[in-house]
């Protein structure tokens, strides 16, 4: 299978992250690549496909706030990652804001996604990473993997939060039903993919279908409830299904054969998989159970949808674990 990235994807390194009211060591961090890359092989450089294909996703100007945010911040007198500390959750309208600390709440959806020197390039390759597994899917591979850092499921069309700045899943579906096709995400990451499901919410065209911790005990908690099942012309068009705290491969198994179903009744012709690794049991910040060994048996199931696939990378802390979780899981589409 191809595999994506660019070295340029490692220049976004916040130092901190605000977690349980104090200040952490940030832990969607560069080594994740390495890792990856160390077990994989480090794939090939993605074409740049430019903005075009982004703005098919996010609004012009939130992708201008992003390549300027950290500059700005500079500017202020600051120092370090840029983060904001105000979010305009009552009231949210056009204003021309002068502060970055303003810009920074108007685009975020939360404070754990701090912003550094290198997060537009990170961003920008991560995203063309997804577009160059998409075509290689177009152009007649069965499937590829982009290895996609920072991830991405959960920004919108203009907001950044929870380690992510582009939606490289929503890029690539985008991609995909331009080319023609009828298209399915499946998200695997622990975390609700609450970016990816407000972008396609209303839109019928695409299926969003995600397996996730109950949102009543994990981030992002807003979204990802059962009963999210879509709006107007995209109702039915969304599934989500939580599960407990706890949740091992035996009780993990059967949800994914419900998702896999939905996904083939929908008539999907090409697959997009938001694949998180923090749903092992030794995730630092995570509580399922599934095992290195456990991720075979998933690849395998979704490979055996039978449809083109291209796979996102999304979470995944453990990073001592990460490469051979991502490498299982590759071998069981194999
Ligand atoms: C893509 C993805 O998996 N995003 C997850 C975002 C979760 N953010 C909320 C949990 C924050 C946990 N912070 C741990 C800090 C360790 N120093
Ligand atoms: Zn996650």
């Amino acid at each position: 299978m191809k595999v994506f990235h660019d070295p340029r994807q490692r220049d976004h390194a916040p130092v901190r992250e605000l977690h349980n009211g104090e200040w952490t060591p940030f832990a969607e961090v560069p080594e994740r690549l390495d890792a990856i890359v160390a077990a994989i092989g480090a794939g090939e450089l993605p074409d740049d496909r430019g903005m075009d294909p982004i703005l098919a996703v996010h609004n012009p100007g939130y992708l201008a706030f992003l390549q300027t945010a950290h500059d700005d911040w500079l500017a202020a007198g600051r120092t370090g990652d840029a983060i904001g500390y105000s979010f305009p959750v009552v009231r949210r309208r056009p204003l021309a804001l002068k502060r970055v600390d303003a810009r920074i709440g108007a685009y975020a959806m939360d404070a754990s996604s701090p912003i550094a020197a290198g997060t537009w390039q990170s961003a920008y390759w991560g995203a063309q990473a997804a577009l160059a597994a998409t075509h290689a899917v177009l152009g007649g591979d069965r499937s590829a993997f982009a290895l996609c850092r920072p991830p991405g499921h959960h920004c919108g069309r203009d907001y950044l939060g929870g380690y992510c700045f582009l939606n490289n899943a929503a890029i690539a579906a985008r991609a995909a039903e331009a080319a023609g096709h009828r298209v399915a995400i499946l998200d695997v990451d622990y975390h609700h993919g609450n970016g990816t499901q407000d972008l396609f919410y209303e839109d019928g065209g695409v299926l969003f279908a995600s397996i996730h911790a109950d949102p009543r005990t994990d981030y992002p908690f807003f979204w990802g409830h059962a009963d999210e099942r879509g709006a107007g012309e995209g109702e039915g068009a969304t599934l989500n299904l939580p599960l407990p705290r706890g949740t091992g491969w035996a009780d993990y198994a059967p949800a994914l054969g419900t998702a896999l179903r939905a996904i083939a009744d929908f008539g999907a012709t090409i697959l997009v998989v938001s694949y998180g690794a923090d749903t092992f049991a030794g995730d630092p910040i995570s509580q399922f159970r599934i095992e290195t060994a456990d991720y075979t048996a998933m690849g395998a199931a979704i490979a055996g949808l039978g449809l083109l696939t291209a796979i996102v990378m999304e979470g995944g802390y453990a990073v001592d674990a990460l490469g051979a979780n991502v490498a299982a899981f590759l071998e069981g589409f194999a």
